[in-house]
């Protein structure tokens, strides 16, 4: 069976993802909230074996000493799913907390890097690697407001496209999946627990579900050996651009 680990894992396109793998992939899940690992684990272990690793993909000596420290039978990972990342706040540039900004570049970018970093040894072991990045429409359209976000992003689509070049000559796979509007906790994160803001974000229209990304993700993965799933960029119907939405 082959083995698939999910960053961010406690909620969203990664929970979603877990499920839609489980039935035919080890999962390791990983994320912050451990109460929502295990949860997800005792959801999915009678279809799987699951286990769960709890960091946050900042903190670079734990992401490299969790990785390393994993058990042997699991050192041999088939897909990393870098999934994790969010949105601090919706700002000019001029107006932005710093902290908001320099958060997003730890975890969007080097969080990415990181986790990548660690696992790359443990995927170029298997036949039929797949790294698969979550980037967003934000990484293709910088919005207003969006500036540094947009360019966590920007680097998400850059590193799968270098990635690409780089694992060529070992055969991985690279996958870049650049969501719209998709209702997950990311709009709540965004706005800082305010429910109301982030509900307004979803009204007037039918948003992307979670499961509609990790159909994507599963899509990209399924594919024949000789086949990679470079980019895909998925919209609601009633989404146009990353700034156009047609709401009733
Ligand atoms: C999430 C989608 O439109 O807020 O990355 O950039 S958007």
């Amino acid at each position: 069976m082959k083995t698939a680990f999910i960053t961010g894992a406690t909620s969203g396109i990664g929970a979603a993802t877990a499920r839609i793998l489980a039935p035919k992939y080890r999962l390791i899940l990983c994320g912050r909230r451990q109460e929502n690992l295990k949860a997800l684990q005792t959801e999915l272990e009678s279809t799987t074996e699951v286990i769960t690793l709890c960091f946050d993909v900042r903190d670079k000596e734990t992401v490299f000493k969790t990785i390393n420290n994993l058990p042997d039978s699991w050192k041999s990972i088939d897909v990393l799913i870098n999934n994790a990342g969010n949105a601090h706040g919706l700002d000019r540039f001029q107006d932005a907390d710093l902290e908001d900004l320099e958060a997003m570049i730890d975890i969007n970018v080097k969080g990415l890097i990181y986790v990548t970093k660690a696992v790359l040894p443990y995927l170029i072991n298997t036949e039929e690697g797949h790294i698969v990045n979550l980037s967003s429409i934000a990484g293709k359209e910088t919005y207003l407001n969006g500036t540094v976000y947009c360019a966590s992003k920007a680097a998400v689509e850059s590193i799968s496209k270098g990635l690409r070049f780089d694992l060529q000559q070992d055969g991985i796979r690279v996958t870049n999946i650049a969501p719209g509007a998709v209702e997950t906790e990311f709009s709540k994160v965004r706005f800082k627990g305010d429910d109301d803001r982030a509900a307004s974000v979803y009204e007037g229209y039918t948003p992307l579900s979670a499961d509609d990304i990790a159909s994507a993700i599963a899509y990209a993965l399924n594919q024949p050996a000789h086949v990679q799933i470079a980019d895909v960029t998925i919209f609601p119907k009633a989404q146009a651009s990353g700034t156009s939405i047609k709401r009733v």
